[in-house]
């Protein structure tokens, strides 16, 4: 596999760059915890290490050292397709270097090859109650899968510490490539006719997702590549990334981590995010009985805010500028739909809410971030089940989250124990 002799290739260089920084600076201090980060769920202390994608608070996402915008431009595509192959992006997360178009093709070939699911899945799903929430389906089937786990094979026949990255990265790819299959499933039983869909293997991941969505518009093709690039990363400390880190760390294998990361993602902090973007613009939308106009709009952000709520959609724990992963769907919808009500509803936003936030003067970051758009777009394209985005969400983000789990085995990474303290030796600290 395309993806293997590429890391394989590497793993030489890598290893010994680990080995010296421990062995040459083991005991340099790399950055301190103060009481209030350890009361403060551990916020900003650099604890984490992962060579995948950085956050910087300036510029957003960076995939292995490359801005949202130069992945867009610099990823190949399918012919006459605005928007890159994942099979792409997960070669770039995976490897490191931008794939030529045959690269991209060979992962998007093995995704074709592993996007069977088996029937005891569908079954399994079939059999919760209707009103099961589609991110319990999601983790369920992810956790269903388990026992083809070659990792948890291999691990029980006793494969070196040193190899598990091979059965990892089998894993890996056999999950993500099942993972559209499954989501749109879930989509489908939930919502739709609960029809398994089939994969094609003769079309990419996205047009395949966009497929099995049963979405006719062409667009949403690009709209299904977009959105799982763009939700592919953020470092390792948020806690979907962080929860499969942690979970994979005991040797739990890809299966049984992702779905430990998936019920992490389901939290309303985190991936449910999106849809209270998504409810605040059809709120504005509903009692302004389409957009707003700007002083409309401005009165009742401060409403909003007097009455002690957020803003959702924006602000950013890092970021200090406008998520560029917000700025690439905004584009996209501007150049698709800007005659969209919720869209226009977005707009009015967009202008009004940064400048409301500083006057404010309490939110770090008042720019827009991922979520203040992304349900807007789903949402056009005729994805109306607010309760299914966390799974769009997750489709996305098992393609970072595999990627640092199969870089953790290759680099022997241990398992994860960091130090409690008792609120006493805290005191005690503080009293010097
Ligand atoms: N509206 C109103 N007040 C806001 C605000 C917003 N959009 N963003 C921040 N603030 C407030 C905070 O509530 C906080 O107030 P208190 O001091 O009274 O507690 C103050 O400004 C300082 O907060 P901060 O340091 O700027 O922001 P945090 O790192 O604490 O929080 C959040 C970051 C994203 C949670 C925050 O900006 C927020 O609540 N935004 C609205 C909800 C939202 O958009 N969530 C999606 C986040 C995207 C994401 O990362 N998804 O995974």
């Amino acid at each position: 596999m395309i993806l293997h002799d590429k890391i394989d290739a590497q793993l030489p260089e890598w290893r010994d760059r680990v080995v010296k920084l421990l062995k040459e600076h083991g005991d340099t201090v790399a950055g301190e915890v103060t009481i209030k980060q350890i009361y403060g769920g551990i916020r900003g202390v650099k604890a984490l290490v992962t060579d995948i994608s950085y956050v910087d608070p300036n510029e957003g996402i960076r995939f292995r050292g490359h801005t949202v915008p130069e992945v867009l431009k610099k990823l190949p595509k399918p012919d006459g397709a605005e928007m890159p192959y994942v099979g792409g992006l997960y070669y770039l997360l995976m490897v490191g270097d931008y794939p030529t178009k045959e690269q991209a093709l060979a992962v998007e070939a093995e995704w074709a090859k592993n996007a069977d699911v088996p029937k005891h899945v569908f079954d399994t799903l079939r059999t919760m109650p209707k009103d099961t929430h589609p991110m319990v389906l999601f983790s369920q089937a992810v956790l269903a899968l388990q026992g083809t786990s070659k990792f948890a094979k291999q691990y029980a026949e006793g494969i070196g510490k040193f190899d598990l990255w091979k059965p990892a990265l089998d894993d890996a790819v056999a999950l993500t490539g099942k993972l559209g299959v499954i989501a749109a499933f879930i989509y489908r039983l939930k919502y739709k006719d609960g029809v398994a869909p089939k994969y094609d293997p003769n079309v990419d991941y996205g047009a395949n997702f966009a497929r099995m969505m049963g979405i006719e518009a062409k667009e949403y093709e690009d709209m299904a590549r977009l959105y799982f690039i763009l939700h592919s990363d953020h470092e390792s400390g948020n806690v979907s990334a962080h929860t499969m880190h942690l979970v994979g760390s005991t040797l739990a294998d890809p299966f049984h981590s992702f779905s430990a990361a998936m019920d992490g993602l389901a939290g309303p902090l985190h991936g449910l995010a999106n849809q209270n973007c998504l409810a605040f613009l059809m709120d504005v939308q509903k009692k302004f009985n389409g957009a707003p106009d700007e002083d409309q709009m401005r009165d009742f952000c401060w409403e909003t805010l007097n009455s002690g709520k957020v803003i959702p959609g924006y602000g950013h724990a890092v970021l200090r500028v406008p998520d560029p992963r917000y700025t690439a769907q905004f584009e996209f919808a501007k150049a698709h739909f800007p005659d969209d009500e919720l869209f226009k509803v977005a707009l009015v936003m967009n202008k009004v809410v940064p400048p409301v936030l500083k006057e404010q003067g309490k939110a770090k970051n008042p720019w827009p971030n991922v979520d203040a758009i992304s349900g807007t777009l789903q949402y056009h394209y005729g994805i109306t089940e607010f309760d299914f985005y966390t799974v769009l969400f997750g489709v996305g983000r098992a393609l970072g989250v595999t990627a640092n789990y199969v870089w953790a085995r290759a680099l022997g990474q241990p398992i994860e124990r960091p130090k409690s303290l008792t609120t006493k030796m805290l005191e005690d600290i503080a009293a010097g």
